[in-house]
């Protein structure tokens, strides 16, 4: 018998790794294999991706719809009674308070076919405003930081091989040794080259091991620092004049902003000594072409978009952008983030990274769904706003994609709203610890059963196909809105014909709402993808042949109305949450490698709990001494939130007056039980990574709240300026 390989990418992250499955000897499940000629991982995957197989298995995965008895506890049933349950439960509340008392939450997770029906679902068949995804907890700060500045948001302009040929590399608040390992040869092949990697991260990570220079600003300090770099470049005259005055506008409000932010400043601020500012300013100005890269470090921050735009300035002044090998990135996080974040489940967009509040835009996506224009609702709230608002004005919730009683910040409070309403349902396909809370659970296909397109950090289009039939008992998440519609019509609607439950046909439909439209992906098939390693956004339609995409973004003009970039003006000012007396130490949060965002997938597979056990409380060897901790014993973090436990890692490569957890877990060590929702004004990104906590040793003796105060500041002095 001849096997079956079917070219495919990963479930979890952005890089969207390629591999090859095969169907299971056993006839269950499959088998990953290489998949050499797919460019951007050449074969290579991270644990997770090797051992994604494991969540296949029945007994892991869920292979029948829950529904909560009268007795309250998750019992099996019928598709047809969970589907039945759902539609009243979701209509029953759309026709009692209005539709918007419904609300709908979408995960960066999904394809671009669900993502985008799933925007469709919300708008048309509930008819409500309140949708949002947790994609606003990912990227947000900089796609907004990247629509202000270059008029479009693309995680990436450029293709990873670009960066082993730029000069210098500054990558900000990113650790893709554990978070995209497969990609961290991009930057130790820039160094074999000759370029430099300069590393900001209040940690010394593993990335940062790679690093020619280790940047360890304070946590929330980013903004300071990029204009404090911003100052630097001024003073020694390294801008380019020339580029600013063809190709950006605002210049002199950035400058004299940047003027205000002395070195001394900015060092007091972020705890980087001066001549690491200045070394830093030399390694990224010298060469011909250089990058800044963010990820999550200086984005989930309350003021994460005026630090990205903060990073942006840098690159402009330096004529860092719109130039071959130069740019400035986002390093996208969830496996579908970048399409995700374009079609539609977002509050206020539509299909092709269209605006709802654009009535040409809204005549147009109006015009394939064949909706009245005038019956889209217009922009709901954010992602943690509408979570907050569930058990007040939002009495019902659809959940596909995400994870919230882990993953949403101010956790405990959101878990007791999930718990307020009247109607959850979720889809998905483990009983993840929001979906033990539902009233009805879906179970549905997951990405080797399934056949659907993402888009990677690069903002390359890929096909992930089918390669296995998924077990009896479960649907996907196309077949369950085409069911629910059915249910929601009204009067012999026929709503369902709405929602067509063959990927390739959803597909067809968004190319035609997208097209026109910034991420225009109406030149992408399904039959191209399946030839080519991918197609990068924009693809618009061609009446003279196949359009190439577009790899490198922004080489003649950007996507502005004079086609010239914007500096933001911006300058710094403190988290939401500064420590003081009661809550001293800076608490900031992340990833493992072992472990995937809320860990439902990945906390279920034996390989990767084997290497990442459970959670920790990374802290400096001062700090541990003074609160009496040992390598290994229990220590509580409080913040003004909640209280979490969790055993002490003790080492020297973290800021003393600093301490990191990992999300990835529920329960007692649960990270996002203390962290501060306070959001950016424009992406409304909560404060995931710095807020004020206090930290007490479980069994040994409490330390006054004094004492701590005085040991996270003495235990971390700025170095004196030369
Ligand atoms: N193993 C694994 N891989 C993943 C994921 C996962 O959960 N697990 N998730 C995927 C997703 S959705 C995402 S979004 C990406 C995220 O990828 P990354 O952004 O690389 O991940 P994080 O660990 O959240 O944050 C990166 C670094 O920011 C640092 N940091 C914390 N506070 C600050 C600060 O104030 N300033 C600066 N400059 N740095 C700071 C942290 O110490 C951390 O090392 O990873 C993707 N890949
Ligand atoms: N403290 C702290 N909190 C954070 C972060 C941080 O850095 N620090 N990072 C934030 C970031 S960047 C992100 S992206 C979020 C992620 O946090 P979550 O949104 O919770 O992400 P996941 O754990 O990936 O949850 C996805 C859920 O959907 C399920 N699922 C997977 N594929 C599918 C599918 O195709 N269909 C359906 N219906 N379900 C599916 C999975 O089993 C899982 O239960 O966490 C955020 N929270
Ligand atoms: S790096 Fe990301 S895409 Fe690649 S194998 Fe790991 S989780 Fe999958
Ligand atoms: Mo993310």
């Amino acid at each position: 018998m001849r096997e079956t390989v079917t070219p495919t990418h990963c479930p979890y992250c952005a890089l969207q790794c390629g591999m090859n499955l095969t169907p299971a000897p056993d006839g269950r499940g499959v088998v990953v294999s290489e998949r050499t000629e797919f460019p951007v991982n050449r074969g290579a995957l991270c644990g997770k991706g090797r051992t994604a197989p494991a969540v296949l298995a029945a007994g892991v995965r869920l292979t029948s719809p829950l529904v909560r008895d009268e007795g309250g506890a998750l019992v099996p049933a019928s598709w047809e009674e969970a589907l039945g349950r759902v539609g009243r439960g979701l209509g029953g509340i759309r026709d009692t308070y209005g539709a918007d008392a419904v609300g709908v939450f979408g995960g960066g997770g999904l394809t671009n076919e669900k993502a985008y029906a799933l925007g469709k679902f919300a708008r048309v068949a509930l008819g409500t405003s309140q949708i949002d995804y947790n994609g606003r907890f990912c990227m947000s700060s900089a796609a907004a930081a990247g629509n202000l500045a270059f008029g479009l948001d693309r995680g990436l302009p450029f293709p990873l091989e670009d960066i082993p040929r730029t000069g210098c590399v500054i990558l900000v608040g990113s650790n893709p040794a554990e978070t995209m390992p497969p990609s961290l040869r991009y930057f130790t092949e820039l160094r074999e080259n000759g370029g430099t990697l300069i590393v900001v991260d209040p940690r010394r990570t593993k990335t940062a091991e790679h690093a020619d220079l280790h940047l360890a600003p304070r946590p929330g300090t980013d903004l300071a620092l990029a204009l404090g770099l911003l100052h630097l470049v001024v003073a020694e005259g390294r801008t380019d004049e020339a580029y600013i005055r063809e190709r950006t506008g605002g210049w002199e409000e950035t400058r004299a902003a940047a003027m205000a932010h002395w070195p001394e400043y900015v060092e007091r601020i972020t705890g980087v000594p001066v001549p690491q500012l200045r070394e830093a300013v030399r390694l990224f100005c010298e060469p011909e072409a250089a990058m800044v890269l963010t990820a999550r470090g200086p984005e989930q921050q309350s003021k994460g978009t005026d630090t990205v735009g903060a990073w942006i300035n840098l690159c402009l002044a330096t004529g860092r952008a719109g130039r071959p090998l130069s740019g400035y990135g986002c390093l996208t996080g969830q496996g579908n983030g970048q399409g995700g974040r374009e079609h539609g489940q977002k509050a206020d967009q539509l299909p092709g990274y269209r605006k709802l509040t654009d009535p040409a835009a809204r005549a147009h996506v109006a015009g394939v769904w064949g909706v009245d224009p005038d019956t889209l609702p217009g922009p709901g709230r954010s992602a943690y706003e509408l979570l907050d608002a569930l058990g007040t004005d939002i009495r019902a919730l659809l959940l596909m994609g995400s994870n919230p009683v882990v993953s949403a910040p101010r956790a405990a409070h959101i878990e007791g709203r999930i718990r307020s309403l009247d109607f959850l349902a979720v889809c998905d396909v483990v009983l993840s610890e929001t979906a033990a809370l539902a009233d009805v659970v879906l179970p549905v296909t997951q990405w080797a059963e399934e056949t659907g397109t993402t888009t990677s950090l690069e903002g390359r289009v890929l096909l992930r196909r089918r390669a296995i039939t998924p077990p009896e008992g479960v649907r996907s998440d196309l077949e369950v809105m085409h069911e629910l519609a059915a249910r929601l019509g009204r009067d012999g609607e026929n709503l369902e014909k709405k929602f067509p439950t063959d990927p390739e046909e959803v597909f067809e439909e968004l190319r035609r709402a997208s097209a026109g439209g910034p991420a225009d992906y109406s030149g992408i098939t399904y039959r191209r993808l399946a030839e080519e390693s991918g197609v990068f956004w924009p693809c618009p339609a061609d009446a003279s042949g196949p359009h190439p995409g577009t790899p490198r973004l922004f080489l003649d003009r950007f996507a502005t109305g004079d086609g010239r970039a914007r500096f933001v003006p911006v300058s710094h000012r403190a988290a939401a949450e500064e420590p003081d007396e009661a809550y001293p130490v800076l608490l900031t949060t992340g990833r493992v490698v072992a472990q995937y965002q809320s860990g439902a997938q990945t906390r279920r597979v034996d390989e990767l709990n084997a290497a990442a056990p459970g959670p920790f409380v990374e802290l400096h060897p001062r700090l541990a001494e003074r609160i009496g901790v040992a390598e290994g014993e229990p220590v509580a973090v409080v913040s003004r939130r909640g209280r979490a436990v969790a055993p002490a890692r003790i080492t020297t490569a973290i800021r003393p007056d600093t301490v990191f957890m990992p999300f990835h877990w529920a329960g007692e060590g649960r990270a996002n039980t203390l962290t501060n929702p306070a959001l950016d004004p424009t992406s409304r990104m909560p404060e995931f990574k710095a807020c004020a906590v206090r930290l007490e040793a479980v069994e040994a003796g409490q330390p006054t709240p004094t004492a701590l105060q005085a040991a996270a500041t003495a235990a971390y002095s700025v170095p004196p300026s030369p």
